[in-house]
C-alpha cells in the first residue's frame, strides 16, 4: 500500500471566521497553516483565497500572494481551487489556473450545496478540462453525486488524459449531495477504473472520522480541513488545521501506514511524469 497522503483544505470559500476563529485568511496566515499542516504530516494543501475583508476570491494576484508565503516555508502540493465560490462566473473561476499550479480541483457535473446550486454544466467542465491540459496543470476530479464519475470519463476519452493517472476526491456530506455512508464511499471507489487512478476522500462536517476511518480501511487517502470541517470534537472547534491532520496521521502510522512527504505523494500521483 503506498504511503498516506493528507490534502488540507484549509480555508475553504463558505466557512467563516465566525463558524471558525482561527480560518486562515491572510496570505501570511495560509502559508503559516500550510507549513505547520506539512509539519504534521499533510502533503498537499486545496488551496482557497479570501480578498481584504475575508470574502472569498478567485483573484489572481491573491492567489498568488497565497501561493508565495506558502513556498517560502513548505513544499507542499497547492492545488487550488476552480469551484470558488457559490454563484461565482467561470471566467472568476479560471483565475487561477494561470499560475499555472501544480494541481487544481475539477468537479464534473452540477451539484445541490445546501440551499444553492453548484453549476458546473458539460460547456463548463469542458473549458476547465481543456484549459488545465493546455497548461499541464494535473486535475484533481472533486465528486459530490455519482453520475460525476461518469462525466469525467467522458471528457477524458473525448479529449484525451491530462496526466499518467487520474486522482480523484470524493466530497461526501454535502447537504444535498451523497452522504457520507460507508455504503456510499465503496460504490465511488468502486466506480472507478481500477488502474491508472489514485482517490482521496473527505466527509463534510460529522461526516469527517466516519468518511476518514472508511477511507483509512479501504487503503484510500484522505482530505480534511476547515473547508470541511471545523471541529475537532462534537461541540470542540479544532484549534488549527494542524491539530486535524496530527490527529489522522497518527491514527494511520498506528495501523503501520505512514504518510507521504510531498515530494512522495508527488511519485505517488506521477506529478513529475506530466507530459502536457
Ligand atoms: N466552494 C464550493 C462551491 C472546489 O474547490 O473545487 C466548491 C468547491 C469546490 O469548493
Ligand atoms: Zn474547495
Amino acid at each position: 500500500m503506498d504511503k498516506l497522503i493528507i490534502t488540507v483544505a484549509g480555508v475553504g470559500a463558505e466557512t467563516t471566521k465566525q463558524a471558525q476563529p482561527n480560518l486562515p485568511v491572510t496570505a501570511v496566515e495560509i502559508g503559516v497553516d500550510a507549513a505547520r499542516c506539512a509539519e504534521a504530516g499533510a502533503s498537499m494543501y486545496h488551496l482557497h483565497v479570501r480578498d481584504a475583508g475575508g470574502n472569498p476570491t478567485q483573484s489572481k494576484a491573491v492567489f498568488a500572494a497565497a501561493i508565495e508565503e506558502i513556498r517560502k516555508r513548505t513544499d507542499i502540493i497547492i492545488q487550488t481551487s476552480t469551484g470558488g465560490a457559490m454563484g461565482m462566473t467561470a471566467d472568476q473561476r479560471l483565475q487561477p489556473l494561470e499560475l499555472n499550479p501544480e494541481m487544481a480541483s475539477l468537479t464534473t457535473g452540477t451539484a445541490n450545496f445546501g440551499d444553492e446550486v453548484f453549476f458546473n454544466d458539460t460547456a463548463l467542465m469542458t473549458e476547465f478540462y481543456e484549459r488545465m491540459q493546455a497548461r499541464g496543470v494535473r486535475p484533481e476530479f472533486e465528486i459530490f453525486e455519482h453520475g460525476q464519475i461518469d462525466n469525467a470519463l467522458r471528457l477524458v476519452k473525448k479529449l484525451g488524459p491530462a496526466g499518467p493517472l487520474m486522482h480523484w476526491d470524493f466530497v461526501l456530506g454535502v447537504p444535498g449531495s451523497m452522504s457520507g455512508e460507508p455504503r456510499n464511499l465503496l460504490f465511488l471507489v468502486d466506480s472507478v477504473p481500477k488502474d491508472g487512478c489514485t482517490w482521496t476522500c473527505t466527509g463534510i462536517g460529522r461526516w469527517h472520522m466516519p468518511v476518514t476511518m472508511t477511507a483509512l480501511a479501504l487503503g484510500g487517502n484522505v482530505r480534511l480541513g476547515f473547508e470541511d470541517n471545523v471541529f475537532y470534537h462534537k461541540g470542540v472547534l479544532a484549534k488549527e488545521n494542524a491539530e486535524l491532520v496530527g490527529r489522522v496521521a497518527r491514527i494511520s502510522r498506528e495501523w503501520g501506514r505512514e504518510t507521504a512527504t510531498p515530494n512522495e505523494a508527488r511519485q505517488i500521483l506521477k506529478l513529475g511524469e506530466y507530459a502536457g
